[in-house]
């Protein structure tokens, strides 16, 4: 048998306290090192766990196993999204192919924002904006966990992180204000590539 690729944590893609005041240095710095790092860490664990299972060919932990995979996967890839729609240069609005979608989807960039948001709120993990292939059109979805309400198929185009440990250190129980703090540093250049990408696929 080959062996396992492991997954990875990269290096944020800029210095931990460049997205200050909206993010602080001490946040940003829990929030990758332990956090994002522990869901690679749980990630690589639970695919132990499944390898082991199927050799010994005693599969009694492989559900619980294939649930961290989701649980941790997920919770992988979207920290990984987050990082990168976020710059110290963001902020703005969308333009290019993605504005005029979020126009032609949402009525206009303030209905888009309004949605988004209201999912922020209430979410119980993420607010997305994700690109939906079957329909071949942009939806927001707000995510417990970082797995449970997804859409199956779609892309996240940009994600929000609003579990507590994302915001509480830095705003308390005010998720608004670090909401507003997001789209102060919010990278749209990010967000426009991801959504090339996907309808070059799709369209
Ligand atoms: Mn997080």
């Amino acid at each position: 048998m080959s062996e396992r690729s492991h997954p990875e944590l990269d290096p944020l893609p800029y210095d931990y306290d460049a997205l200050e005041p909206s993010i602080s240095e001490q946040v940003l710095t829990w929030h990758h090192d332990t956090h994002h790092q522990g869901y690679v860490n749980g990630l690589d664990s639970a695919e132990a766990t499944l390898e082991e299972n199927r050799a010994a060919g005693d599969f009694s932990s492989s559900a619980g196993a294939m649930g961290d995979v989701t649980h941790n996967g997920c919770g992988h890839y979207l920290h990984t999204l987050f990082w990168e729609n976020m710059s110290p240069n963001g902020g703005g609005e969308p333009s290019g192919a993605l504005a005029d979608r979020i126009e032609a989807d949402f009525g206009s960039y303030e209905g888009w924002k309004g949605e988004f948001e209201a999912a922020a709120s209430a979410a119980g993990g993420w607010a997305l904006l994700v690109y939906d292939p079957v329909a071949k059109q942009l939806r927001n979805v707000p995510v417990d966990k970082h797995d449970q309400g997804a859409l199956w198929g779609s892309h996240p185009i940009l994600a929000l992180d609003v579990w507590e440990h994302s915001y509480y250190y830095d705003y308390g129980p005010d998720r608004g204000s670090f909401i507003d703090g997001f789209f102060d540093v919010v990278n749209w250049e990010k967000a426009e590539s991801e959504f090339e990408t996907v309808t070059e696929l799709f369209e």
